[in-house]
């Protein structure tokens, strides 16, 4: 089903597993000040202090992770538990010995890390001068990632230097994660400037001062497919398109396209929108000529989140000003789309190929390496609705390479292990591992997706246990 050399690794982030929240030196991150300070902005008000622990069993996890026969594990730094207050003035050791120790034992057991220097969880201290709305935070990160490459380019080949952009503007136009600012329309914009900034600083610094160890660097970009709510409708497929440039083109284009910047329409629509609420400048920032250089083509590939697909057609929502309100696109699921635990999680596995195509075309077919997909259950071993997506998103994989074509050269699966959600807490679960969260030592136990997976790496196929599937498949 997958070409030869093809790449499966699953995926964590530091505050949604690592726990050890203030212990050895680790400075307060925006999330943990906001599950302190504000309870129920999670919707169990739990928080991610203890989460599954694996600062202190991470040796654990790296058996889970090959035991299922994964070769590549990617997991995020958190920034304030190597550099406390945000800035390399003060370095605090015993966090860097964390990541020293889980690196070494990966590549003791033969799994390659793949390392994200930024997964949100922002230092206190550089969310008190503004976070990613302070321009000063391209240099911030810049020597952020500067100090990471210095201690561990020499073992790690595999980098992303940003998650999801797009979620990340989310925390400053939309309250949907920390710092929870809701500057609809302007602070989502502004962030989403500086972090493309910040990108191309990490990977040009890369490019200069540590190529010698010839690793490959990228951002994880996050794209829902996009279907037009009636197949038939140009306004309908118009609305589509759009959608895909709003929310994936906000960060390919100034990276993977051939001219740089922004779509042309996002930049026209925001640009108008604001004329006509009586501004004198544009929401949406501009770059200059130099910018527009500098960060395109900043990525060794093409790293893409995915996980759920989108009904579109025209019309206005949300507040004014608004992403949504600018995009003019109002969204839906289909009805036949089975559910997970998450509301924005439905399963359409054709919209995975979809979008795969859609990078193919837009930028140039790149070799794309998808660094999160997966499903949500609340608290279940019997985990079927996550092998029917995992079989589905699979299927759908294999035929966007074997018959369209499209460039992918890994896959991962979000996550090995269940962790701290976000807003959601504990309520939805992502693990092809269970985590009991109840108990002291965070018991681990495989659910019945961590067995598919399994055998599915090690068979480059799912035929052999397709009547298993068909039944798990009916059950459910
Ligand atoms: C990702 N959407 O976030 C994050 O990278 C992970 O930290 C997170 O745990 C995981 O997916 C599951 O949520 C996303 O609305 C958040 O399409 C929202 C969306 C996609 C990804």
């Amino acid at each position: 089903m997958f070409p030869k050399d093809f790449i499966f690794s699953t995926s964590t982030a530091a505050y949604q597993v690592e726990g050890a929240w203030n212990e050895s030196g680790k400075g307060v991150s925006i999330w943990d000040d906001i599950v302190h300070r504000d309870p129920s902005f999670i919707a169990d008000r739990s928080n991610g202090d203890t989460a599954a622990d694996s600062f202190h069993l991470y040796k654990e996890d790296v058996q889970l992770v090959k035991h299922l026969g994964f070769r590549m594990y990617r997991f995020s730094i958190s920034w304030p538990r190597v550099l406390p207050d945000g800035s390399t003035k003060f370095i605090n050791e015993p966090g860097v010995k964390y990541y020293e120790d889980l690196i070494d034992e990966l590549l003791a057991n033969d799994i390659a890390p793949m390392v994200t220097i930024y997964h949100w969880d922002l230092p206190q201290m550089l969310q008190q001068k503004g976070g990613w709305l302070n321009s000063t935070i391209v240099d911030d990160f810049e020597k952020y990632a500067d100090f990471v490459f210095s201690r561990f380019a020499s073992k790690v080949k595999w980098w992303i230097t940003i998650n999801e952009p797009f979620s990340i503007t989310t925390g400053y136009g939309g309250d949907d994660y920390a710092p929870g600012l809701t500057m609809h329309g302007i602070g989502d914009y502004l962030a989403g400037h500086n972090l493309l900034k910040a990108h191309a600083r990490a990977y040009r610094l890369y490019k200069s001062k540590y190529s010698k160890f010839e690793g490959k660097l990228s951002l994880s970009l996050d794209a829902n497919g996009a279907y037009p709510k009636d197949e038939t409708n140009e306004e309908d497929i118009r609305a589509a398109n759009r959608f895909m440039e709003f929310e994936l083109g906000w960060f390919a284009h100034p990276v993977f396209s051939r001219y740089g910047n922004y779509p042309a329409v996002l930049r026209d629509r925001v640009d108008l929108n604001s004329a006509r609420e009586g501004r004198d400048d544009s929401r949406l920032p501009y770059f200059t000529k130099d910018e527009i250089e500098e960060i395109r083509g900043t990525y060794d590939f093409f790293a893409l989140n995915h996980y759920s697909s989108r009904l579109c057609t025209s019309g206005k929502t949300g507040p004014t000003p608004s992403w949504s309100r600018d995009s003019n696109v109002v969204t839906s699921f289909n009805d036949s789309w089975p559910p997970s635990q998450s509301s924005w999680l439905k399963v359409a596995p054709e919209g995975f190929r979809k979008v795969l195509n859609w990078i193919k075309t837009n930028y140039d077919n790149p070799e794309v390496f998808v660094t999160e997909n997966g499903f949500s259950d609340y608290n279940q071993l019997h985990d079927l609705g996550r092998i029917d997506y995992l079989k589905g998103y699979l299927s759908e994989l294999s035929k966007a390479i074997n018959e369209d074509g499209c460039n992918v050269i890994g896959y991962t699966v979000w996550s090995i292990l269940d962790n701290f959600e976000w807003r959601a807490g504990y309520t939805e679960r992502f693990g092809l591992v269970h985590v009991d969260f109840n108990s002291p030592n965070r018991t681990r136990t495989m659910k019945q997706s961590a067995t598919f997976i399994k055998k599915f790496i090690k068979e480059n196929s799912f035929d052999s246990n397709e009547n298993e599937i068909q039944v798990m498949y009916k059950t459910w």
